[in-house]
């Protein structure tokens, strides 16, 4: 067996059987092993970005990583931005880079770069197979690093000659590494925070945003009157009819200042400290409030969950009170624009939906028009790398079939790895994709005063503005092979959500909406 072919059937032992890919000459061995590894699933990506977000998509919705197969270090280099936000998801990724062969690499060939520099950036594991021999092993160890926990960018750099060359033996599988249980100690300290009468806040984030560890913060919070916030970007936050709703803490730094005021004391459980997403002349990066003392009931590589339930139990919380469901928002009928779209998917969403919210400042209205729509999950742009929502509706769909996946995405971000319809037509993928075409970067116009830049005349705006030309969506979508329509009601819009929701296959729907900035 050749190197590449124990590598691939070593990832399927594993659990690793889907590869997003764009591959190249290097590569070639690895795709030809697909054609004997038939439980391994090859899904083409026409762009690097996508397949490296779909990736991460992917590792939101299912237990396991999935792999990406990239090409030398400009293919690695193009998917590094959706890396990025899957380092910041803490989902496991195992990511191959085919190089040349080993004994090519001295002559500086056109595609040779030091690949190891570019995937340092967001993978704490990386390492170069050695041989044929030990292909197999590699892959196994890459997909045991991904777990972590937390999960993690494991990168495999697999030379030509390790993947063609005789000698592949396929790996055990490896399983995965389990959370650490949380001393009792720290249990029970943060029980006596709870019970010390003094304003909590606990700041919630990853494993802590499932339905499981939102039920036993809850009914800390009814206990003790301590607040609840989510950390501003989820990886995936299950809400809905039926799961406790916890605020997240706001991207603006004024609006989250506001949210953790009087907070003596900010219990962090699975989440990091506040910060400001950027930095504002005159105001603050850390947004702990002067006087708060900050401790850590369970970190990334924690059971959070249990961690949570631990202290419910040491407070002897009462079960959590069943809420009664708020009542969905009604059909909207008038303009369209971002109000109406939200309350149209507040109305429609389907039960276990996956909603990709890449929306930005179009979003603004969604949070609280699907509070009571069916239980579904929220996946978010975590590592602030816009071009994620496209491709992460792509690998959730392909980890979750038989559910509805929804993709919310401002035009900006969509134009990033616009590709991704191709692949959702491809596959036939269940995604409805709505584009919010406010023909801005409407975020940017709004940053440009927070950050105190002085300049904003006509030559500043069009950096700002992405029209002229306008872009044409509908046609866009239908060169990838994706029906399209474009409702100028919030009626028809509401319709074609509902035809989008219904019919298998991906849909997308282009809203021209005014910019809210
Ligand atoms: C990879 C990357 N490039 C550039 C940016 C800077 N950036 C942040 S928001 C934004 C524009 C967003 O526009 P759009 O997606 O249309 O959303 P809107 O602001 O209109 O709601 C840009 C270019 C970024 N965050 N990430």
């Amino acid at each position: 067996m050749i190197g590449g072919e124990a590598l691939v059937r070593s990832l399927v032992a594993s659990g690793c059987n889907v590869v997003f890919g764009n591959p190249g000459t290097s590569e070639m061995h690895f795709v030809a092993s697909l054609d004997a590894v038939p439980e391994m699933r090859g899904v083409l990506a026409l762009f690097e970005g996508v397949a490296t977000g779909a990736a991460d998509g992917y590792a939101r919705m299912h237990h396991g990583p999935a792999a990406v197969l990239l090409h030398l270090g400009p293919g690695l280099g193009n998917g590094l931005a959706n890396l990025h936000n899957a380092r910041r998801s803490r989902v496991p990724v195992v990511v191959v880079v085919g190089d040349h062969a080993t004994y090519h690499q001295r002559f500086d060939a056109p595609l040779q770069s030091d690949i190891e520099t570019v995937s340092r950036n967001v993978s704490t594991w990386v390492r170069r197979s050695a041989g044929p021999g030990s292909a197999g092993t590699d892959a196994a160890a890459a997909v045991a690093a991904s777990y972590g926990p937390p999960g993690q960018v494991a990168t495999l750099i697999l030379p030509a000659d390790v993947s063609w060359s005789e000698g592949g033996e396929v790996a055990d599988p490896v399983r995965r590494t389990p959370r650490v249980v949380v001393s009792t100690r720290s249990v029970q300290d943060a029980a006596a925070i709870l019970r010390s009468g003094e304003a909590t806040t606990l700041l919630l984030g990853g494993s802590c945003l499932r339905a499981p560890g939102l039920r036993a913060a809850t009914r800390i919070a009814a206990a003790t009157g301590a607040k609840l916030l989510a950390e501003t970007f989820p990886a995936r936050m299950e809400r809905g009819a039926g799961i406790p709703a916890v605020e997240r803490l706001a991207y603006l730094g004024e609006m989250a200042v506001m949210q953790l005021e009087g907070t003596r004391h900010l219990v962090l459980v699975d989440a990091a400290p506040p910060v400001s997403f950027f930095a504002y002349p005159g105001k603050p990066s850390d947004l702990v409030p002067d006087g708060c003392e900050v401790s850590v009931l369970a970190g990334g590589e924690d059971d959070a969950v249990a961690a949570l339930e631990g202290v419910a139990e040491a407070l002897a919380c009462a079960a959590e009170p069943g809420e009664a469901s708020a009542a969905r928002p009604g059909r909207p009928s008038g303009a369209l624009g971002a109000d109406t779209i939200a309350q149209a998917i507040g109305h429609l969403l389907p039960e276990g939906a996956i909603v990709s919210d890449e929306a930005n400042t179009s979003g603004t209205f969604l949070p609280a028009f699907t509070a009571a729509a069916p239980p579904h999950d929220w996946l978010t742009l975590t590592g602030g790398a816009i071009g994620q929502g496209l491709p992460v509706a792509v690998g959730a769909a392909i980890a979750a079939p038989g559910r509805s996946v929804l993709a919310l995405e401002a035009d900006g971000s969509a134009l990033y790895t616009l590709q991704s319809l191709w692949t959702m037509a491809r596959e036939q993928l269940d995604v409805t994709t709505v584009i919010f075409s406010n023909r801005r970067y409407a975020i940017l116009r709004m940053e440009l005063a927070r950050v105190g830049a002085t300049a904003s005349g006509e030559r500043a705006l069009r950096m700002l503005d992405i029209s002229p030309p306008e872009v044409d969506f509908v046609s866009l979508a239908k060169g990838f092979g994706v029906p399209a329509s474009r409702p100028e009601t919030a009626e028809a819009f509401a319709d074609s959500l509902e035809r989008g929701f219904a019919e298998p296959g991906p849909h997308l729907i282009e809203a021209v909406i005014p910019s809210l900035f």
